[in-house]
């Protein structure tokens, strides 16, 4: 048996929830495939996201790790196929506000994604739910954790498969906010385990 790692988000900005957080609890302890899945959640702090995630790491020696992340505003389901040696956003949930920095100094511009993505969005639509790889993960948290993952990777010299998905907006934040189209949480979950599902 495997281990996946899986992260979501705790809630940030004015999304009152984060369906990662909710959906990743739900599928901790959870077989899918051969994986047993880790679900856990972690904060949205420049300060902080990568090094619990690390930590999370080190602790569990997973054979996979996906972190999923809320982009509220996209209406498919988004492996992501790069992150970038950047972090510039808006306010975190500590205020920090980074401008143009890097997230490892002198580290390589950028980090393709280790997961089978073009498998999992080819799987996501034969199931009926809309996906496409993503060509930015922004500069945000969701491109901070993945690139740092990858580095960590790289540097330590494993062959773990990793990196990010993002999710739409699930109902509960599409009801409070009218101009917010969402899905279904079980929808969104549905597609997570889909895409778990083409790990090898
Ligand atoms: N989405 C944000 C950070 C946390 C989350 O769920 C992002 O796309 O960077």
């Amino acid at each position: 048996m495997k281990k996946l790692l899986l992260t979501g988000f705790e809630p940030f900005l004015d999304h009152g929830v984060n369906p990662t957080e909710l959906i990743v609890k739900a599928l901790d302890g959870k077989m899918i495939g051969d994986y047993q899945v880790i679900g856990r959640v972690l904060p949205v702090e420049f300060g902080r996201s990568a090094d619990v995630l690390l930590g999370f790491i080190q602790k569990l020696g997973p054979d996979a790790i996906i972190s999923l992340g809320l982009a509220a505003g996209r209406d498919k389901i988004t492996p992501e196929r790069v992150a970038i040696n950047v972090n510039d956003g808006v306010a975190d949930n500590k205020g920090r506000v980074p401008v143009d920095e890097p997230i490892v100094k002198d580290g390589p511009d950028a980090y393709f994604s280790t997961l089978p993505i073009r498998q999992m969005v080819n799987a996501l639509l034969e199931n009926g739910i809309p996906a496409m790889i993503s060509n930015s993960a922004g500069t945000y948290l969701c491109n901070n954790v993945m690139y740092s993952v990858r580095h960590y990777i790289e540097v330590s010299g494993k062959s773990i498969p990793a990196g990010f998905i993002h999710v739409p907006a699930s109902f509960e934040l599409s009801v409070k906010n009218y101009e917010l189209s969402g899905w279904p949480l079980e929808t969104i979950r549905y597609a997570v385990e889909i895409a778990v599902g083409e790990l090898e």
